[in-house]
C-alpha cells in the first residue's frame, strides 16, 4: 500500500473534483478474479492476441474464438465487483459530474453501478470503450443492425452450433472491439470530451499500451487535470501522474475515494 502522505495527497486532489474522469483497465478487476491481459498468468500469455481477438481470427476459426469468449464469459459471470468497483460507483453516484471510462469488457463497473443505484441516486454512465463480453452483434454489422444480448449461452462445440443472426442468418460474433477494428466513435467522443473537461483524473489498473484508449487519460493530463495513478507497477502514464500509488486497486481506490476516511 502506498504511504499515507501520498494517499492523503490523492484524496485532496480527488475530493473536490466536480468533473472527475475515472479511467480503468484490467487491473481494477484483478481482485475480482478476472485475469489481466499482460501480467503474470494474463490472458494474452495463454493465447496470442492475433490468434483470437481479431476479425481475421474469427473469419479463420469462429469456433475457436467463440470457445475462448464463452470460457471468459463463464469465468467472469462467476466474479463479483470488488471494493474498487464499489468505491468508484459510490463516488460517481454522489458526484454527478463523474465519468467512468473503462477498457474492460467484464461489465463489473456496470454491475457495481447498478447495485449502488438500487440504494442511491441514479448510476453514472460507464463508457465501455472495448465493448462487452455479454453481448453479440451480427458479423455483418452495421450492414445488418442486429446487436444485443442475444445468445447468453454459446455452444462452441462445432461451427454448426455457433449462434446465428436471427435477421440474416450470418454468424453472431462477440460485441467486442478487436485489434485492428475502430472503436465506436460515440464512445471515443464521450471519453475524450470527459478527458478534456476533467478537473481531475483517476487511472486504475491499466498498462496504458493499447491505443486509442490509453490516450484518454493522457488527454486529461494534457488538458491540465491532475492525474492520480493506482497500479501495481509503473506504466507509460506514471510520468504524467501528479500522484502515483503503488498497490492493489481494491485496497487503494477505497482509501482515496471513500468519504469519511481521514
Ligand atoms: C485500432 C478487447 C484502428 C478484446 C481489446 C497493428 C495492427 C492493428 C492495430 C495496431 C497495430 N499496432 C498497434 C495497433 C493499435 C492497437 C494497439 O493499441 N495495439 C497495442 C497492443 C500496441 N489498437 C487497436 O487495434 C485498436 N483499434 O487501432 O483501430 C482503426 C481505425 C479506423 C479504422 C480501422 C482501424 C483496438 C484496440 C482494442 C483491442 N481490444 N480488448 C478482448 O477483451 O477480448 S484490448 C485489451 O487490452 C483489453 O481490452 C484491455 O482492456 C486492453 C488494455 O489492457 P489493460 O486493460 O491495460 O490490461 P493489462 O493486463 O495490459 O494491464 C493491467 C494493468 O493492471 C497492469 O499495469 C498491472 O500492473 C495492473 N494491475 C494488475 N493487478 C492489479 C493492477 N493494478 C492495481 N491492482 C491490481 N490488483
Amino acid at each position: 500500500m502506498s504511504d499515507a502522505h501520498d494517499v492523503a495527497r490523492a484524496r485532496a486532489l480527488l475530493r473536490d473534483a466536480r468533473r472527475l474522469l475515472v479511467f480503468t483497465g484490467a487491473g481494477v478487476s484483478a481482485e475480482s478474479g478476472v485475469p489481466t491481459f499482460r501480467g503474470a498468468g494474463g490472458l494474452w500469455k495463454s493465447f496470442r492476441a492475433e490468434e483470437l481477438a481479431t476479425p481475421a481470427a474469427f473469419a479463420r476459426d469462429p469456433r475457436l474464438v467463440w470457445e475462448w469468449y464463452a470460457w471468459r464469459r463463464t469465468l467472469v459471470a462467476a466474479c463479483a465487483p470488488n471494493a474498487a468497483h464499489v468505491a468508484i460507483a459510490r463516488h460517481a453516484a454522489a458526484h454527478p459530474g463523474t465519468t467512468v471510462v473503462t477498457q474492460n469488457v467484464d461489465g463489473l463497473h456496470q454491475r457495481a453501478a447498478a447495485d449502488v443505484a438500487a440504494h442511491a441516486r441514479g448510476a453514472a454512465p460507464v463508457v465501455a470503450l472495448h465493448g462487452t463480453l455479454f453481448g453479440e452483434r451480427c458479423v455483418r454489422w452495421p450492414a445488418c443492425p442486429t446487436r444485443g444480448a442475444l445468445a447468453p449461452a454459446v455452444d462452441a462445440s462445432s461451427v454448426d452450433t455457433l449462434p446465428r443472426c436471427p435477421a440474416c442468418g450470418a454468424l453472431l460474433r462477440p460485441d467486442i472491439v478487436w485489434f485492428g477494428e475502430p472503436l465506436d466513435p460515440a464512445d471515443l467522443d464521450a471519453a475524450f470530451d470527459a478527458a478534456r473537461g476533467a478537473d481531475a483524473c483517476l487511472v486504475v489498473g491499466t498498462s496504458a499500451v493499447v491505443q486509442p484508449a490509453a490516450s484518454v487519460a493522457a488527454a486529461a493530463a494534457h488538458a491540465g487535470a491532475p492525474l492520480v495513478e493506482v497500479n501495481a507497477e509503473a506504466t507509460p502514464l506514471s510520468a504524467l501522474a501528479t500522484v502515483t500509488l503503488r498497490g492493489r486497486a481494491a485496497e487503494v481506490v477505497p482509501a482515496v475515494l471513500d468519504r469519511g476516511r481521514t
